[in-house]
């Protein structure tokens, strides 16, 4: 039971875990604080100073004389005309109609949001962003598009970030208003783990294009067409780029993978055309496809498609950037690539290399190097800054090829099986992780299904279980509550379906639902979660951007609402602070509304009193401020 406990936890949804498990403070948001923010932020600040934060507690120490880092100059008077202004001039069509006329290799950039989901558990918070996104419009205008949206950052800025996604995006898109927004879409699971109602991904699509997104990459996590008409529909119809996505797994230059072969992919390219993509993502999630096999299938889609193609690899096999030059050689159109700092491991191949790679030849991106560089050289500072989330991975991993775990699990699911004592383990983990897929029929394994395969193979491998045991009429297993779901349907179908004796063992004779799980959930009734969300929060007028959040994940939205209302808006101090606090004498500077900065400096902290009460003093904007904070350190 213990087990089973573990995997259901928050912390191990995906790639969010880090060290321990924090206590969520439900309490909070029964008793609201009525105080002024900066009061709140004070607040904080002192906490943490007293108590340290749960999520750095025991981790990597920062280096003492880190320094936050500066965004480079503006190289243009103004931000040359971009992707973002054409798409606005003339629509989503005439920006895939574009894409296909450029002989330039198009370049989108994934710093913001895969490349620290996959090396740093997502934790980047918003204030990192900000400061470089006016740089990024002035001096890297011809990118393709700022990957800086969804996927797991949704759920970890509110979970462990205590800041608003939503606030984000705005906050980017208004400082880049000549480059395209980009976001990574689970279809029907939004940005969540598991299918929602038609209409709440319809709302979310809808509030998403209109807080600033404008390419949506979507795709479904068993490649199942069906399963993302409704997502793809409703980017079409609020005017954004709708990337429909085919998640490459398997080999197609392999005959013992016939599953997954060419004509699959074709087909399913040909099918997501009709189903209204405007330009066809390729996302090969855990970085299987191979240079030769690259040059074979961007060939045949370009050929027999017929749009253009978006690639997404990931570099954990370490040879991602030769697939990317030989996808440029065979036309591929766009490719995604990380920032020097943020790539290379289970992130995205390196940009800075690929710009280079390509000069001079008749791909050449027309990016400006020595922009990069510096650009680059404020994202290796705020790397530094997020030491304790280093996932350790220190070298490539040829053994992708046999488990073809995502790039974000990868590492996910090797601190939860070092927090599951079997780091010993780990090659039996990957294997156990291969065999599952197998007796799941050969999957697509990407979030959520590559979660339900992680979980169940954890499980086997913790009770000391092979395939043939759980395959067995005779053994009884406990499976984990995500592979009941999965096997249900709740997730939709696979290619071929899932196999009937697997099914059956899972389900115990009940039957499977394999309709579109969309069909059969009923829709939800927006304005009585709307009251309700309110009644919740004593009131609180919930807006739109506040209830898709809701919607998503009920309780992460309250326990963050909660936090906001006792600690106010942390998202502006600088990363140093928010993790570790501050030193005496040290002084701060947060912008909590464009143009309201407060100054503040520590003065020192107090002796702890006899009912554990420690005074923290403070300067505000000149003013002298005591803050009293429970010690529980
Ligand atoms: C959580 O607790 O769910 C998320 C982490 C937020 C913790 C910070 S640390 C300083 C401050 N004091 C608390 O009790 N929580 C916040
Ligand atoms: C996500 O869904 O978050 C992913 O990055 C899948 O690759
Ligand atoms: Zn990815």
């Amino acid at each position: 039971a213990f087990v089973i406990n573990l995997l259901k936890h928050p912390t191990f949804l995906d790639n969010t875990y880090t060290t321990k498990f924090i206590d969520t403070t439900p309490d909070l948001f029964k008793f609201p604080q009525r105080r002024d923010r900066a009061t709140k932020i004070l607040n904080y600040i002192a906490d943490v100073t007293v108590n340290g934060h749960p999520d750095v507690e025991g981790r990597a120490e920062l280096d003492p004389l880190i320094k936050a880092p500066k965004a480079p100059k503006n190289h243009a008077d103004k931000p040359a005309y971009g992707t973002r202004n054409l798409l606005e001039d003339k629509g989503p069509q005439a920006v895939a109609d574009w894409m296909g006329e450029q002989k330039q290799l198009l370049i989108t950039d994934t710093t913001m949001r895969d490349g620290h989901q996959s090396l740093l558990a997502t934790r980047m918070r918003s204030h990192d962003m900000i400061k470089v996104a006016e740089a990024y419009s002035h001096n890297l205008p011809q990118l393709f598009s700022m990957e800086c949206w969804g996927g797991a950052t949704f759920d970890v800025a509110y979970r462990f970030l205590q800041e608003c996604p939503w606030q984000r995006l705005r906050d980017l898109r208004r400082r880049m208003p000549n480059l395209m927004t980009q976001m990574l879409l689970r279809a029907s699971n939004g940005v969540g783990y598991t299918n929602y109602p038609d209409n709440v991904v319809q709302e979310f699509v809808r509030q998403a294009a209109t807080s600033g997104v404008d390419v949506f990459r979507v795709f479904d996590s068993l490649n199942w067409v069906e399963n993302m008409r409704v997502a793809m529909d409703a980017v079409v119809e609020n005017g954004k780029v709708c990337e429909g996505t085919i998640c490459y797994t398997g080999d197609i230059l392999d005959p013992n993978r016939a599953k997954y072969n060419l004509n699959y992919y074709v087909k399913m390219g040909k099918e997501l055309k009709s189903a209204g993509a405007h330009v066809l993502g390729l996302k090969d999630m855990a970085g299987l496809l191979k240079p030769s096999a690259a040059r074979v299938l961007v060939k045949a889609l370009k050929e027999e498609v017929g749009l253009p193609i978006h690639f997404h690899t990931h570099d954990t096999s370490g040879i991602a950037g030769a697939t990317i030059l030989a996808a440029a050689e065979a036309g591929v159109d766009a490719v995604d690539a990380a920032m020097d700092a943020f790539s290379g491991g289970t992130s995205q191949p390196c940009l800075g290399s690929i710009v280079e790679g390509l000069r001079h030849t008749d791909r050449d991106t027309g990016l400006d190097i020595a922009h990069i560089r510096e650009i680059n050289d404020y994202w290796e500072g705020v790397r530094a800054l997020y030491k304790p989330f280093e996932s350790g991975l220190s070298s490539p991993a040829s053994e992708v090829y046999l488990h073809e775990m995502p790039g974000g699990q990868f590492t996910n699911l090797k601190a939860q099986a070092r927090s599951l004592g079997l780091e010993d383990r780990w090659p039996e983990v990957a294997k156990t992780y291969a065999d599952v897929n197998q007796m799941f029929g050969d999957i697509v394994k990407v979030t959520p299904s590559s979660k339900v395969v992680g979980d169940m193979a954890l499980m086997m491998v913790t009770q000391d279980l092979t395939r043939a045991d759980v395959e067995n009429p005779e053994t009884e297993v406990a499976f984990p509550d995500s592979v009941v779901d999965m096997m249900r349907g709740n997730l939709g179908q696979p290619e071929g379906g899932f196999p009937d004796g697997i099914v059956s063992k899972v389900l115990k004779g009940e039957k499977p639902d394999t309709s579109r799980p969309g069909e059969h959930l009923k829709p939800l009734d927006l304005e009585a979660e709307r009251a309700k969300l309110s009644k919740e929060l004593d009131g609180f007028k919930v807006d739109d951007e506040d209830l898709n959040g809701y919607l998503m994940y009920p309780k992460v939205f309250l326990d963050y609402m909660g936090r906001h209302r006792k600690f106010g808006p942390v998202r502006t101090i600088p990363t140093k602070v928010f993790f570790y606090g501050m030193n005496q004498r040290e002084e701060i500077t947060a912008e909590i509304d464009p143009g309201k900065t407060l100054e503040i400096q520590l003065i020192a902290v107090g002796d702890t009193d006899d009912d554990g009460q420690a005074r923290v003093f403070f300067e505000l904007n000149g003013q002298p401020r005591t803050i009293r904070v429970t010690d529980r350190s």
